[in-house]
This record gives C-alpha cells, sequence and structure tokens, in this order.
C-alpha cells in the first residue's frame, strides 16, 4: 500500500513543542507578521533571528515520542511506497529514525544564505554576523523556514507522491495553512482513503474519510501496529 503521511505542530506537542495555534500557541507575544514573514525579517532581522536562535536551542530539551516512533517504524515495513511530509521545523522526526521525509516548511538546523542560496546545516545561533560556508559572504544568512507567502519545499516530490497514494493520513496540524491544507483534496482527487488524526476538529476534518480524537503519542501508534 502505498502511504503519504501529513504531520503538523501536533505530532511534536507531547514532546513539549508548542503548537502556533494552541492557547498557549508559539506565536503569542508576536505578531506572525513580525516573525514569519521576509517583510518582517526585512523589518526587523535581529528580532527574527533571535526568535529561531532560541527555538533552536530548545530542540536540545525536546525529545521524539512514540508517535515519531511509530511512523519510523512504518517507513521501515514500507519503504519506497512511504513517504513523509512534515511542516515542522523540529529534527524529532530524524531522531526518531524516519528517512524518507521531507521538510516543506524548512528546518531549524539549516541556515539559508541570502546570496547564493547554500542551506548549511546549523546548530548555533545565527544572530550575530556570519559568513556562508559556500560564497563566504557574511552576514547574509536567515533561518531556512518558508515564510508567509514563499514556496514551500520540495513541492515536486510530494504532488506525484499525492497523486499515486492509496492512503493519506494527516496528523496533528489544523489544516489552516496551504498548500498543506489542500492535500487531502489532491489525494482523494486521485482516489486515496483519507484519514485524519487530530487531538480536536480541525479545519479539514470534513475532507477525510475517517477522523480519529486523541492524543498523537497514542492514536499514531495505534493506527500503526
Ligand atoms: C494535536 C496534539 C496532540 C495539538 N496530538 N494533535 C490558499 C491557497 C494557497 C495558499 C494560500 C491560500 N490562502 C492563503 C495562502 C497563503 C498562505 C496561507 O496558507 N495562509 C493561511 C493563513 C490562509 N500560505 C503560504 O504563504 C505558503 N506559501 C504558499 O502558499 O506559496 C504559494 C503556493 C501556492 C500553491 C502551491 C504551492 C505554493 C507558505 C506557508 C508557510 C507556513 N509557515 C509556517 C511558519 C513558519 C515560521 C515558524 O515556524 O515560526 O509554518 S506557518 C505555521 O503553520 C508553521 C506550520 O508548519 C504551519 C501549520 O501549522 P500546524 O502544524 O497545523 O500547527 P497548528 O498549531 O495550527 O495546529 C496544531 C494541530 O495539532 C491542532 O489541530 C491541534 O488540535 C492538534 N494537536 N496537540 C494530536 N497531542
Amino acid at each position: 500500500m502505498r502511504i503519504v503521511v501529513l504531520t503538523g505542530a501536533g505530532i511534536s506537542a507531547e514532546s513539549g513543542v508548542p503548537t502556533f495555534r494552541g492557547s498557549d500557541g508559539l506565536w503569542e507575544g508576536h505578531a506572525i507578521e513580525d516573525v514569519a514573514t521576509p517583510a518582517g525579517f526585512r523589518r526587523n532581522p535581529a528580532l527574527v533571528q533571535r526568535f529561531y536562535d532560541e527555538r533552536r536551542a530548545f530542540l536540545a530539551h525536546v525529545h521524539p515520542n512514540p508517535a515519531h516512533f511509530a511512523l519510523a517504524r512504518l517507513e521501515a515495513a514500507l519503504g519506497e511506497d512511504f513517504l513523509l511530509v512534515t511542516q515542522n521545523v523540529d529534527d524529532l522526526h530524524e531522531r526518531a529514525g524516519s528517512q524518507r521525509l521531507v521538510h516543506m516548511h524548512g528546518e531549524l538546523k539549516r541556515a539559508l544564505c541570502t546570496i547564493c542560496r547554500a542551506a548549511p546545516e546549523w546548530d548555533g545561533p545565527l544572530g550575530v554576523p556570519h559568513s556562508c560556508p559556500r560564497c563566504h559572504i557574511p552576514g547574509r544568512l536567515r533561518p531556512d523556514i518558508v515564510w508567509f507567502g514563499e514556496m514551500p519545499y520540495d513541492m515536486e516530490l510530494i504532488l506525484p507522491a499525492l497523486a499515486r497514494c492509496q492512503l493519506f493520513v494527516s496528523i496533528g496540524t489544523s489544516g489552516a495553512v496551504y498548500p498543506a491544507a489542500g492535500f487531502v483534496a489532491t489525494a482523494a482527487g486521485a482516489g486515496a482513503r483519507t484519514l485524519e488524526l487530530n487531538l480536536d476538529d480541525s479545519a479539514g476534518s470534513p475532507a477525510f474519510n475517517e477522523s480519529r480524537r486523541g492524543p498523537a503519542g497514542v492514536l499514531v501508534p495505534a493506527w500503526v501496529e
């Protein structure tokens, strides 16, 4: 069976990573347009760098949970018939063992050179002027995060996989952000069955063949086994 899984912030919630649109949402205290848009970065790069520096440093204090591990086991069983598409910018899927995954909204642990577009791995702060390891131009690195208005990564892999999959599973995402919110319609239009695993009803719930409610750390291992 060919399966595409889409994950969102809800799968990392039980690891202690705040979700975006929850009551303790990560953007509280910061207007979205200040920290998650190219215009916000142009206006106040120091604020935006600091915001992502803090989140990158926070990754050292969190660990994958049973939902991340269950998806890694599913990948090991299905091999090339499996693709994990995550909207998350944390590295918890990799740390659980997932390899066939794409980070469509970027990664906290990469920088992006605004001059030569290199995306080197990055583990320290970006908030002071470092040089790009490829073009060596200093002070032009930004977080490798897809902000509003920017093109998500790996769409050329994701769209064909959606068109070919037999099952599309969405885990822990509110369905508020496009194009990911439209993947269920794309997969269903290509004939796939669609399943949602989420704590609450989401904007996308009506579009799924089946929705299960509960914490990802319980629902995902139960679905995989
Ligand atoms: C649990 C749980 C537990 C909690 N267990 N569950 C119409 C069509 C196309 C585009 C647009 C459109 N209208 C507007 C747009 C533009 C825009 C957009 O979508 N805006 C919306 C506000 C409407 N989109 C874009 O700009 C995107 N680019 C783009 O569209 O380019 C053009 C294009 C067009 C067509 C095809 C291809 C390209 C770029 C979007 C970039 C999003 N980036 C962000 C922020 C990064 C910065 C940062 O990290 O600080 O990525 S937005 C933010 O939301 C982040 C997330 O990845 C994303 C999704 O959030 P997610 O993961 O769903 O989290 P939450 O918090 O919303 O939900 C968590 C869920 O988990 C909840 O449902 C909980 O119940 C649940 N939950 N605990 C299970 N324990």
